[in-house]
């Protein structure tokens, strides 16, 4: 199902008098209105392969229908997300949940919906069927060599999918770790960890990133191999330059400041970029933004503070993703609200007075530090976002668009009512 941008047109213009009030407003109380909209209007997000569909627990999984069955389908929900906010123009696939077969077929379905390929992921959390050896007790960390070895096979076929399709980074999450105390040694768990990912490293392009992605808990439950952001860094500084730290905001113990692990990594040159989600307990894979908008914001004025203090393009040298799961929700409607709070989240950034929090900051002045933050905060910019969005050629209200145009009833009509899209 494609979008046409004759219906988008007669959408806005329904909408059109009640946004440009709204707009009008917000531009005359901030000066550098422009700059921003246009940073917002180079910024994109990029969608999961494996987020398309609905996502479950251990315990159920309840289908909404329409979901996308194979990788053109779920390039086709892409393509809907980003023909209505224009700010969802990359995919992120998860191998071998996602294998193209056919890669000029897919780069030309890409090219024609605007689309292109972020970083691929590799999978070593699970054995496929047509796998000789098990990852029950690791992948790339395990003790034994073959195992390590099919691992890493794994991750370089990554790669030459990636190489093919145009990506540029390779992510590893490894699910490695122990469930009890004694199970592992856990410096030789770094070490063959270590040796293998020098293995993959080794196979890299010239200009390809790799991202270590790092993990508290889940699903060992006593260690974890790459557990936290001081783990991946010590991978991403032992294997060289290309290799950065992922953050994921789901995968941090209880009440960790991620905003200052953002911080730091930025001041190292070593963050890669953000798997995006929102979490009240753990690796909750929520909405983004949904839990802790404020905590949100507070990243992304790390993120703009630390990438100008670098001189970074916002848009282009960190990997931006979105990782959830959409249980409840129509998974199309939660990637439109979580692509929303970022770009809300990253325009509230770019509107805070550095200069005014530099001052307060050297002065100790402690609440004028607070003021600052949070008046920007409790600024109703999402006309802004919209008028990003409007130039752009996107809908004024994506979610208004989706329901009014049943675009969940097409794809049911279109689908079925019982496919079942790969991923988690
Ligand atoms: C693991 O929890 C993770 O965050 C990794 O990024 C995986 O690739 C993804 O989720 C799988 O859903
Ligand atoms: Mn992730």
């Amino acid at each position: 199902m494609k979008i046409k941008s004759s219906t988008i047109d007669q959408h806005n213009e329904k909408h059109y008098v009640a946004h440009k009030r709204k707009f009008d407003f917000i531009s005359s109380e901030i000066p550098q209105v422009e700059t921003i909209i246009q940073k917002l209007m180079a910024f994109n997000v990029a969608i999961p392969s494996w987020a398309l569909g609905t996502g479950g627990t251990r315990f159920a999984r309840f289908s909404g229908g329409g979901e996308p069955g194979t990788l053109e389908e779920k390039m086709d929900d892409v393509g809907i997300l980003h023909a209505l906010n224009k700010s969802s123009g990359a995919i992120s696939l998860h191998i071998p949940w996602d294998i193209p077969k056919d890669y000029n077929a897919i780069k030309q379905q890409a090219s024609s919906l605007g689309i292109r390929f972020d970083a691929v992921n590799s999978n070593t959390f699970q054995d496929q069927p047509s796998q000789n050896l098990s990852y029950k007790f690791g992948s790339l960390q395990n003790v034994d060599k073959n195992i390590r070895k099919q691992a890493i096979d794994h991750n370089i076929e990554v790669i030459k999918h990636g190489i093919e399709l145009g990506s540029k980074a390779l992510t590893v999450w490894l699910s490695d770790g122990s469930c009890f105390p004694g199970q592992l040694n856990f410096r030789k768990a770094f070490q063959n960890t270590l040796e293998s990912l020098q293995e993959i490293y080794a196979e890299l392009p010239d200009d390809w990133k790799i991202f270590i992605e790092y993990k508290a808990y889940e699903p060992n439950f006593y260690s974890m191999t790459v557990g936290d952001w001081g783990q991946s860094l010590l991978y991403a500084n032992k294997l060289g330059e290309k290799a950065y730290t992922l953050v994921d905001l789901g995968h941090h113990l209880p009440n960790a400041n991620i905003e200052q692990i953002v911080a730091l990594l930025l001041m190292e040159g070593k963050l890669a970029g953000f798997h995006f989600n929102d979490s009240k307990y753990g690796d909750d894979d929520l909405t983004v933004g949904s839990i802790k908008p404020y905590q949100l914001f507070l990243i992304f004025n790390e993120l703009v503070d630390g990438m100008d203090a670098r001189g970074l393009n916002h848009a282009s040298d960190l990997g931006w993703m979105i990782d959830a799961s959409h249980n409840v929700k129509d998974p199309l409607e939660d990637l439109l609200q979580s692509v929303e709070a970022i770009m809300l989240a990253y325009a509230h950034a770019l509107m805070v007075d550095r200069k005014k929090l530099n001052e307060a900051q050297v002065a100790n002045d402690v609440a004028m530090a607070q003021e600052i933050l949070q008046n920007t905060f409790r600024t109703d910019i999402r006309a802004i976002v919209a008028e990003a969005r409007l130039r752009l050629g996107g809908a004024l209200d994506p979610i208004g668009y989706y329901r009014e145009n049943n675009i969940r009833l097409g794809l049911i009509k279109e689908r079925g009512s019982k496919t079942i899209a790969t991923g988690l």
